[in-house]
């Protein structure tokens, strides 16, 4: 077991029975013309979250631990889109429609897939998802049972809506989250403060949120 520093007190850290877990570091969501800015949004606000999230990541597969990948989006054929998702916003393009990477967050299309940055290697698991928490109609709980994890390290976007969704349903499955902050990103300063405050609130209600630079040096530590 080893430690990392983390608030609300230390986070007693087992390697062999962790994952990674990259939420939605998706093209729609990072790179202009995608369903983010579609949304009216600043994407330029979590492309920081990118350098941080590959230095992680490379430390975590040298470490030899279990890496999952999660994507928003939907079938071409739309059938598992809800009415509702579909159209809130009122926005006169929507999910399915032609964007300028394809059709927007369908699965297949280019803007659905990850960044180049931080792009599965094989072997690691991509969980499909069409709601914003990545167990929700997933096979992921699964997945995870199967290999013995009971901790899980959740990066990704957007800190207050598919990071922390994510976290709660985790939690209630009963999987210790670790979120390190300069590896999530929200298109609001103000929802990324306060996403990450409500995970580690009232004694670290749904995990504990620490630095993407202390899990490293506990991998190194670890290995050397
Ligand atoms: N809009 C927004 O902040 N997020 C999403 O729609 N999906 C994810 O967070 N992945």
């Amino acid at each position: 077991m080893l430690t990392i520093p983390a608030e609300p007190y230390p986070f007693a850290f087992d390697p062999a029975h962790a994952a990674l877990l990259i939420i939605d570091m998706q093209r729609d969501f990072l790179e202009p013309g995608g369903f983010g800015e579609m949304l009216g949004n600043d994407v330029s606000q979590l492309r920081r979250a990118i350098e941080p999230n590959r230095r992680l990541l490379a430390a975590w597969r040298a470490a030899g631990l279990m890496t999952m990948h999660t994507r928003e989006g939907h079938r071409p054929d739309l059938a598992d889109l809800p009415q509702a998702k579909k159209i809130r916003g009122r926005s006169a393009t929507s999910i399915g429609d032609a964007g300028p990477m394809g059709r927007i967050l369908v699965r297949g299309e280019p803007g659905h897939d990850i960044i180049a940055e931080l792009y599965p290697e094989p072997g690691e698991p991509v969980i499909d998802k069409p709601g914003k928490g990545a167990f929700f109609a997933t096979d992921l709980h699964a997945i995870l049972q199967n290999r013995g994890i009971a901790q899980l390290v959740v990066t990704g976007v957007t800190t207050e809506v598919c990071v922390n969704t994510t976290v709660r349903e985790a939690n209630d499955r009963g999987y210790d989250c670790f979120v390190p902050e300069d590896c999530v990103g929200s298109y609001f300063p103000e929802f990324q403060e306060m996403g990450l405050r409500m995970i580690k609130a009232q004694g670290g209600i749904f995990g504990w949120v620490g630095q993407g630079g202390d899990v490293i040096a506990a991998l190194q530590g670890a290995s050397a």
